[in-house]
C-alpha cells in the first residue's frame, strides 16, 4: 500500500499526535468547567485560615495577613507578653515592646507599673506615666496634682493643715485607671522660708516669687506663696499668692490660710470669674454655689470644698472644670531637659 516503511510510521505519528493534541484539549476544556467550583474554593480558604502552627489561639493566616506577627512562636517580640493577649487582652501592638512608645516597655507597663500600655498619660493629669515614674515618683495610675508651698519669714507653716486640702481632693469625683478615687495632691514644702518683699504687689509676686523662688517651676508643679504683707489678690498668673489675714486670731487664721489655699489654688487649676459668674462673687448664696471660690462661702464659713454642679441651677461644676483643665494648665517643660528623679517627697 504505501511505498515505504517510512511514510507508515510518519502517518501513524501523526495521527497519534493530532490524537493527543485532541485529548489534550477535550481534558482542559473539562477542567475548566469543574475547577471553579466556589464552593470548595472557601472550603479549601477556610481549611488553611485554621492552620495555627503555634496553637496559641491566633491562625497562622491572620498572624500574616492580619497581625504581621510570626505564626511561628507564641510571641513575636520576646517581650513575655504572648501575640494572644497583646491583641486580645492588653490592645498593645505585638511587634513591637512598646506601643506607645513613651519609654515604658508594655511588658512592665502591665506587670510592674499597672498602667495603660495603650497610652502615654494613664489620667489626664497633664503628667505622662513616664514622667512620673523616672522623674518625680508620683503614682501614674492617680490623677495627681503637685503643688510647691513657699513662705515668707514670720509664716508658721507647721500651723497649716494641709490634711483639710488633701482631704478634699482625695474625695473629689474622679475615678482612676486602678479603680481607686479622688485626685491625689502632694505638697513640696522647702525648709527654709523665702526672702520677704515688703508689701508684696502682683508685679513684685510675677517677677520675684514667681521667677525666682519657684524651684520646680516647669516640674509639674503650682505654686502657693504664704506670706502676710500682701496687697494683690494675685490669681490668675499660671502662679498665686495667698492671704494670711494678719489681725485674725491664731485659730481663725488657721482656717482662713486653709480655705485662701484652696480658693487660689482653684485658680491655679483653672477656675475663674470667666469660667462662671459665681466665682470671687457674691452673687449666689451658699446653697446655690456651694464652692470655696464663691465669696458668700469663702467669708461667711468655714468651707472646705469645690462644687459638682448639682446644687442648684446658678450652680458650677468646679471639679470637672478642674479635671479638664489641669493637663493645659501644668507646666512640665522642664521635666522635657531632666532625666533625674527629684528627692523630693518624705
Ligand atoms: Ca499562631
Ligand atoms: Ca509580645
Ligand atoms: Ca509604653
Ligand atoms: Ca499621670
Ligand atoms: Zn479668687
Amino acid at each position: 500500500m504505501f511505498k515505504n516503511k517510512k511514510v507508515f510510521i510518519f502517518i501513524i505519528f501523526i495521527i497519534f499526535i493530532i490524537f493527543i493534541i485532541f485529548i489534550t484539549i477535550d481534558t482542559d476544556k473539562k477542567d475548566n468547567n469543574t475547577s471553579f467550583n466556589y464552593d470548595d474554593f472557601k472550603n479549601y480558604k477556610k481549611t488553611i485560615s485554621q492552620i495555627d502552627t503555634t496553637r496559641d489561639g491566633l491562625s497562622d493566616y491572620d498572624e500574616i495577613y492580619k497581625y504581621g506577627t510570626n505564626p511561628t512562636t507564641t510571641d513575636t517580640t520576646g517581650d513575655g507578653l504572648s501575640d494572644y493577649d497583646e491583641i486580645n487582652e492588653y490592645g498593645t501592638d505585638p511587634t513591637t515592646t512598646d506601643t506607645t512608645g513613651d519609654g515604658l516597655k508594655d511588658v512592665d507597663e502591665v506587670t510592674k507599673y499597672g498602667t495603660d500600655p495603650t497610652s502615654k498619660y494613664t489620667t489626664e493629669d497633664g503628667l505622662s506615666d513616664y514622667k512620673e515614674i523616672n522623674i518625680l515618683d508620683t503614682d501614674p495610675k492617680t490623677f495627681t496634682i503637685l503643688v510647691e508651698i513657699d513662705y515668707t519669714e514670720g509664716i508658721d507653716i507647721d500651723k497649716i493643715d494641709f490634711s483639710i486640702i488633701e482631704n478634699t481632693f482625695n474625695n473629689a469625683p474622679v475615678h482612676n485607671y486602678d479603680n481607686s478615687k479622688g485626685i491625689d495632691i502632694h505638697f513640696y514644702i522647702p525648709d527654709e522660708p523665702v526672702e520677704d518683699v515688703e508689701e508684696l504687689t502682683r508685679e513684685k509676686y510675677i517677677n520675684n516669687y514667681f521667677k525666682e523662688t519657684f524651684e520646680y517651676k516647669g516640674y509639674g508643679f503650682h505654686h502657693i506663696l504664704i506670706t502676710n504683707n500682701i496687697t494683690l489678690h494675685g490669681d490668675d498668673v499660671g502662679g498665686f499668692a495667698i492671704r494670711n489675714k494678719p489681725g485674725s486670731n491664731v485659730e481663725k487664721s488657721e482656717y482662713v490660710t486653709e480655705q485662701i489655699l484652696l480658693h487660689e489654688l482653684g485658680h491655679s487649676l483653672g477656675i475663674n470669674s470667666e469660667d462662671h459668674d459665681g466665682v470671687d462673687s457674691r452673687k449666689y448664696d451658699k446653697d446655690e454655689y456651694p464652692s470655696v471660690m464663691n465669696y458668700n462661702v469663702t467669708y461667711e464659713y468655714y468651707y472646705y470644698d469645690f462644687s459638682d454642679g448639682t446644687n442648684s441651677e446658678n450652680d458650677f461644676n468646679d471639679w470637672n472644670h478642674i479635671i479638664e483643665n489641669t493637663p493645659e494648665n501644668t507646666d512640665t517643660s522642664n521635666i522635657e531637659k531632666d532625666t533625674d528623679k527629684l528627692t523630693i517627697w518624705d
